[in-house]
């Protein structure tokens, strides 16, 4: 409530927050969450949290009035349909030249995202965060992480023979024919539960196609994790529904004033607030946490934040992308939705790829393989402000795109020859072979000893700190959210050890 004084406060519930919000409980201090988003406890009429996937509600999409599928087209038209507008889980935010995907809800992008858990390679941890001790992270972090996260991997002799994986094993098939090297990734989802599925003795999620909108079970998103842990202290709160819009030092008495808007269930803003906090943590993603320091900066509230704040942003290299196979190499009418294999290419210079061989649960045979790519895109963009709107825009072009589409191209042509396949034109608009207008991976904008000291401390205002994705520089070559989580907990233990008196 407006006038209340807070230790501390994390904007954001994602993974840099969930890790914040542990450590501080633990370390005993009163911790208070805001977040934009809801919480996800109640079932809507239909008795589950979480929308259909094939047949997406409301509670698929963050205030729109219709939908914005990633795949966004099939055999000429648009997917996408009228909803209700309505604070649902995934946001599609468009950010002039690329639409960033992001989850909104306690739990952050843990409840939409696909659960794939990898730790990155080393030597390219290595050169993208030279400052950080990489002993440390393989050592401490990268282990501590994944067990906070409850990483499991499949059970390969059920992964060999359930039909659910058959558009995996297709996609295995045809990499290794062409010379690629294939690997299982590790997952958040349970892979017991999923077994469970298949033999029909609990309630089907990813068997059922749930990914993206949310899974109605078996995934271990960060409100059954980490925050449930941060709880169960008892020194944890939690306010949903409020997005936080100014952070400026406090008039009196030191520390942090934070505004805030409350909304109800269609975006509306019914109160404004203002607390104060010794310590706040900003945990609201690459794209929200970018966008609020540098407002914040432009508007003069923390005037004297760097220059590095809102630069180096990129998209993980993503590039999507569909083949039609042979009538022989069926993908599959049932498909998990939890991705369990990759195709490991970023050691070849000429095309650096790990690419996800991604299900497309459509509940059909369809004979397509779609993946999405991390390619080793250089390109790089940064977050401006506009004063005439007050608003906070990103300078990425789709043309930056084109390296990374390149490199995908050199994976996916060899392929192609080999198979004696073609590209499906028809899923990212028509006639349009790359998915390259969207992102799942939004990562930087305020790097790790750039923007940020090396631990996410923002120089010249003791007290405010940088925790999730924009700390990681553009790209990490897998998918980021174990990183996100290790990293958070390193500087965590730094903070935790030296900043709380
Ligand atoms: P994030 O999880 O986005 O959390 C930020 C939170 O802050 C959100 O809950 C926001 O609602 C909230 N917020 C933002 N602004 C404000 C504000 N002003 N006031 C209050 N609250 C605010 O950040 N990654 C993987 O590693 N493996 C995958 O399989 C994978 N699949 C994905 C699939 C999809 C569809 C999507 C969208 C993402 C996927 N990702 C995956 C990416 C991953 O979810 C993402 O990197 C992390 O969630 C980023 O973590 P952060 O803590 O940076």
């Amino acid at each position: 409530n407006t006038g209340d004084r807070v230790p501390a406060l994390i904007i954001g519930s994602g993974y840099g927050g969930a890790v914040a919000a542990l450590r501080l409980t633990q370390a005993g201090i009163d911790t208070h969450i805001i977040e934009m988003g809801r919480a996800w406890t109640t079932p809507g009429s239909d008795g589950k949290i979480f929308s259909p996937m094939l047949t997406p509600d409301k509670r698929a999409y963050w205030l729109r009035t219709r939908t914005a599928q990633p795949v966004s087209h099939f055999s000429g038209g648009s997917v996408d349909k009228d909803i209700e507008k309505y604070t649902g889980v995934l946001d599609c935010e468009n950010m002039g030249g690329i639409n960033v995907y992001q989850g909104r809800g306690v739990g952050g992008g843990s409840l939409a995202n696909g659960g794939m858990a990898v730790t990155p390679k080393r030597g390219y941890f290595e050169e993208i965060l030279p400052s950080v001790d990489s002993n440390e992270m393989y050592g401490t972090f990268f282990p501590r992480a994944n067990a906070g996260l409850g990483v499991n991997n499949i059970d390969q002799a059920w992964f060999e023979s359930t039909d659910y994986y058959q558009f995996a094993r297709v996609g295995r098939k045809t990499a290794q024919r062409s010379g690629f090297q294939t690997t299982f990734v590790p997952n958040v989802y349970d892979f017991d539960y999923m077994k469970k599925e298949d033999a029909g003795q609990v309630a089907k999620s990813a068997l059922a196609g749930e990914v993206i909108y949310g899974n109605n079970a078996g995934k271990k998103s960060l409100d059954k994790t980490y925050l449930a842990q941060a709880s169960a202290t008892g020194k944890l709160t939690i306010t949903t529904l409020h997005e936080v819009t100014k952070v400026a030092p406090a008039a009196s008495g030191g520390g942090y004033s934070v505004e805030m808007k409350q909304i109800d269930e269609q975006g509306n803003t019914v109160a404004t607030k203002t607390v104060t906090a010794d310590k706040v943590f900003f945990a609201a993603g690459s794209v929200g946490t970018s966008k609020l320091l540098v407002a914040m900066k432009a508007q003069g509230h923390l005037p004297n934040l760097p220059g590095a704040v809102g630069q180096g942003w990129g998209n993980n290299g993503n590039i999507m992308v569909g083949r039609a196979n042979q009538g022989w190499d069926p993908t599959g009418a049932k498909q998990s939705s939890i991705p369990t294999m990759g195709i490991d290419n970023w050691a070849d210079p000429a095309g650096p790829v790990f690419a996800e061989i991604a299900p497309f649960p459509a509940g059909t045979e369809l004979w397509v393989s779609l993946y999405l790519a991390i390619t080793k895109n250089p390109e790089r963009a940064q977050f401006q402000y506009n004063s005439s709107t007050g608003k906070v825009g990103l300078s990425w072009q789709a043309s930056q795109n084109q390296p990374g589409i390149n490199m995908a191209k050199r994976v996916f042509d060899k392929i192609n020859s080999k198979e004696g396949t073609i590209y499906r034109t028809d899923l990212f608009g028509v006639y349009k072979t790359w998915g390259d207008g969207l992102t799942y991976h939004p990562l930087g904008g305020c790097i790790l000893n750039q923007a940020t000291d090396n631990f996410g401390r923002l120089p010249e205002y003791p007290g405010l700190y940088v925790m999730d994705g924009s700390l990681v520089p553009g790209n990490v070559g897998v998918n980021p959210f174990v990183t996100i989580t290790a990293l958070a907990e390193r500087n965590m233990a730094t903070i935790v050890a030296n900043d709380l008196h």
